[in-house]
């Protein structure tokens, strides 16, 4: 069979790199980046080149398991079904709808399959036990989004390709390849900057790769984010460096801004964020002296106590000094479907809110929908009503990527039935009780759902599956739709596609009323998630319109283009884009002035003299890519990097083996000197620990690595409900102490 060489955009990391896949006779002979891609222009990562791997991995399940006897089983799909519906709907009549948890992970917002059913398994559950890795990620940069612009994934992104001045805080896209911004390439993007004389700032506690690849690298405490940030605003009103230009009649509470960092200034600030006041005077001057510049931050700036506050004033800095919403400096993506910010009446809307119901033993607020990961467990170990007694994970692996994984670990043995959606059997899913695979990434077609609403330049790309799925194993939209139907009473038989028909009539009766049946024949032939992608490009901002607007975008006119069709480089959307109810800018919404109020009660903390962080590794991806041999070989990534200063003072050689211990948990690590970490900071990657027998990882179990989630003590952002990954007091101890 002569090769094939097809387009598959990579589901792997935020980047979407277009891939070109070379299969001969059905088996992959090549992956390299898809040079005719009109988005990412052939760049790729070694992850890309690991989907044959994940391809081929002979550990990755192929057949539904079943629990007999106390062993999981392969089982035929229509036994895998019977068994869910034998159990779950019991239980429901039972104990009613919250009893059923939902917990779902990062790889659903990069399936169109997955994030576009597994709302609909959300919505007919009908429970509010909601749970998902954005609260382990960016809610609240979604959350200081949704205040300020009116929607969640209205979220600025920096202009690199026009900007000359950037400062990144808490990311570290040379490796991560982006995230809330993507931005294939960021490490070319950002060379070209600097070779046309732009600047490049990092803050970080570790001198990361992309801080290598910067002018300048600042260590910050961590945690400190928002105090350094308040005295960057701070400075702005000090010095009478305001320049808010076009947006100034768009923007709503700049003296409660000012009023609101009054005690921020930076000589007040520095010690607690570990950077000295001169250069946050001099950090918000550069910024307000560049034309274009931009302030990014992500994961590290996230991921803490006052997380959703410092993500707001990322906002506010970038909006004061007119750098909000202008070429060069940071602008709305206008995605061609799914985009809240592109549907109903421009300029205005309902803006977000929260706690429409809490968490039932926290009385933690919902955000988004979902409650707080690091809630889930107390939600199944605690009695009473509404107790969670059944489980179902969507592409999740909370035992490793939740702190608190441990215990978690030990509430699932608690539950009286628990669902695996997922490619393997591992720390999560080997509690399950059924056990459904999904198909190889390169068995199905592909649409970026989420990230246009994030990336660099407007784009619209769609893949078609590389290779036929094994038959009989269906696509993950109709495994959801077959729970969906159980939960809707409608029994294990029923026809997962009859279903989708019915649910997709009455969306469109919404907002189509009489013309339904046209619109509903013009989507003739296409079911499933493509239906849905082709409904949502027609009736996007560069849609037909069903032929209202000729040679505007329909899926086919995407699916025929080949590397995809670009929409153009970003441009100014402001006031279009926002949907707050006053139709401006928020910059002082009540909820951050206060939570901002009690960061000063923080302000004088002392500094716990070694604290934990995390770390990300190119051939690493989160909790789930370490059974891939090419990704696997090389060198052991996950050890401890400890300051030379540190490691002396504990008596730790380089290459020693010592323990980690924290108020959580203790794990055993192999230290690397590094004078790239701040004193005081040790770095440990997450997302490890493959030590679990009863998974079936067998690669990944020969390095297993630590969890670095089992020594944090489950702690969050009571705004947005994220979880704090950064800044636990550790000890470290000589492992034959
Ligand atoms: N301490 C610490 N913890 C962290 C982080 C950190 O920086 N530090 N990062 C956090 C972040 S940002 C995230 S996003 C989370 C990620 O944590 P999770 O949301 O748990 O996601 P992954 O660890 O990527 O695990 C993904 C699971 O999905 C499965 N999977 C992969 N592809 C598919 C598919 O196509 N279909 C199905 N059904 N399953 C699939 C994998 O086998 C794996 O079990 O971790 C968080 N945890
Ligand atoms: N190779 C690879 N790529 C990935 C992933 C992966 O696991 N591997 N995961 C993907 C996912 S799910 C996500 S969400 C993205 C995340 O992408 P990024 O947001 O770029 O996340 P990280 O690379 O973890 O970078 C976070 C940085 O914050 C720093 N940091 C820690 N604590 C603090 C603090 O208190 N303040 C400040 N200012 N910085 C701090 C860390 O040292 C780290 O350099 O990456 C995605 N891409
Ligand atoms: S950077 Fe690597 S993992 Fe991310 S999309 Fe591109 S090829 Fe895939
Ligand atoms: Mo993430």
């Amino acid at each position: 069979m002569p090769a094939t060489t097809r387009y598959r955009i990579c589901p792997l990391c935020e980047a979407c790199c277009g891939l070109a896949v070379s299969t001969e006779g059905g088996r992959i002979v090549g992956i390299r980046g898809a040079e005719d891609d009109v988005f990412s222009r052939g760049y790729l990562c070694p992850k890309g080149y690991a989907l044959k791997d994940l391809h081929e991995d002979p550990d990755r399940l192929r057949t539904p398991l079943v629990r007999r006897d106390g062993r999981l089983q392969p089982a035929s799909w229509d036994e895998a079904f019977a068994e869910i519906e034998r159990r779950l709907t019991p239980l429901i009549a039972q104990h009613g709808r919250d009893a059923v948890a939902l917990s779902v992970g990062n790889p659903s917002a990069h399936k169109m399959g997955l994030l576009l059913y597994v709302p609909r398994l959300a919505r007919s559950l009908g429970t509010r036990n909601v749970f998902t890795a954005s609260t382990l990620d960016q809610m609240p940069r979604q959350l200081a989004n949704g205040l300020m612009f009116g929607s969640w994934l209205s979220n600025p992104v920096p202009d690199i390709v026009r900007c000359d001045w950037l400062l990144v805080i808490g990311a570290n896209p040379a490796v991560s390849n982006g995230s809330m911004w993507t931005v294939p390439d960021f490490r070319g993007k950002a060379k070209a900057m600097r070779a046309r004389g732009g600047r490049i700032v990092v803050v970080d506690p570790r001198r990361t790769e992309t801080a290598e690849a910067a002018d300048e690298h600042l260590f910050i405490r961590p945690g400190g984010d928002v105090f350094l940030l308040a005295g960057m605003v701070h400075t702005l009103f000090d010095e009478g460096l305001l320049r808010t230009g076009r947006l100034a009649p768009l923007l709503a509470g700049v003296d409660a801004v000012r009023e609101a960092v009054m005690p921020f200034a930076p000589e007040r600030v520095a010690a607690r964020c570990g950077i000295a006041a001169p250069a946050i005077r001099r950090l918000a001057r550069e910024l307000a002296a560049a034309p274009r510049a931009a302030v990014y931050s992500r994961l590290g700036t996230c991921t803490q106590r006052f997380g959703t506050a410092a993500s707001w004033l990322v906002e506010v800095l970038n909006a004061l000094t007119g750098h909000l919403d202008e070429p060069g400096g940071v602008m709305f993506p206008k995605a061609a479907a799914f985009a809240d910010n592109t549907a109903g009446q421009p300029g205005t809307g309902r803006g977000v809110t929260t706690g429409r119901h809490r968490s039932r033993v926290s009385g933690a607020p919902e955000v988004w929908g979902e409650l707080p990961m690091t809630l889930l467990a107390e939600e199944i170990e605690t009695p009473g009503p509404g107790q969670v007694r059944a489980l179902i994970t969507v592409a999740s692996n909370p035992v490793l990527s939740s702190p608190g994984g441990p215990r978690l670990a030990r509430a699932f043995g608690q539950l009286d039935f628990m669902l695996g959606l997922d490619l393997y059997l591992n720390e999560t899913t080997r509690h399950a009780d059924v056990v459904l695979p999904g198909q190889s990434p390169l068995e199905h077609s592909h649409y970026d759902v989420a990230f246009p609403q994030l990336s660099w330049r407007n784009h619209a790309r769609f893949s078609e599956a590389v290779l036929p799925p094994a038959p009989e194993h269906p696509p993950e939209w109709q495994q959801l739709m077959r729970v969906v139907a159980i939960a809707r009473g409608l029994g294990a038989q029923a026809d997962p596609r009859a279903l989708d028909d019915d649910l997709l009539e009455a969306e469109v009766r919404k907002f189509a009323g009489e013309r339904t049946p046209q619109v509903l024949a013009a989507l003739a032939g296409l079911q499933g998630p493509e239906r849905l992608l082709d409904l949502a490009l027609r009736t996007g901002p560069y849609g037909d319109l069903f032929g209202l607007r000729p040679g505007g975008l329909s899926l086919q006119r995407v699916r025929s283009a080949a590397g995809g069709i670009d929409l153009g480089e970003l441009s100014p959307r402001l006031p279009e884009a926002l949907r707050t109810p006053s139709g401006k800018v928020e910059l002082a919404p009540p909820a951050l002035l206060a939570d901002l109020h009690e960061a000063l009660a923080d302000l004088d903390a002392p500094a716990a003299p070694l604290v934990l962080i995390g770390r990300r590794e190119v051939r690493s991806n989160n909790s789930w890519m370490h059974n891939l041999p090419t990704l696997a070989k090389g060198p052991q990534r996950c050890t401890a990097l400890v300051h030379p200063d540190d490691a002396a003072a504990a008596g730790l050689a380089d290459g020693a083996h010592a323990w980690l211990v924290s108020a959580a948990g203790r794990a055993e690590v192999v230290v690397e000197h590094s004078d790239a970490v701040m004193r005081g900071v040790v770095s440990l990657p997450h997302g490890w620990g493959h030590d679990d027998p009863q998974a079936r990882l067998s690669l990944a179990a020969q390095r297993p690595g630590a969890n670095l989630n089992a020594l944090l003590t489950p702690a969050r952002d009571p705004l947005s409900g994220n979880a704090v990954l950064a800044g636990e007091p550790v000890r470290l101890e000589a492992a034959d102490a």
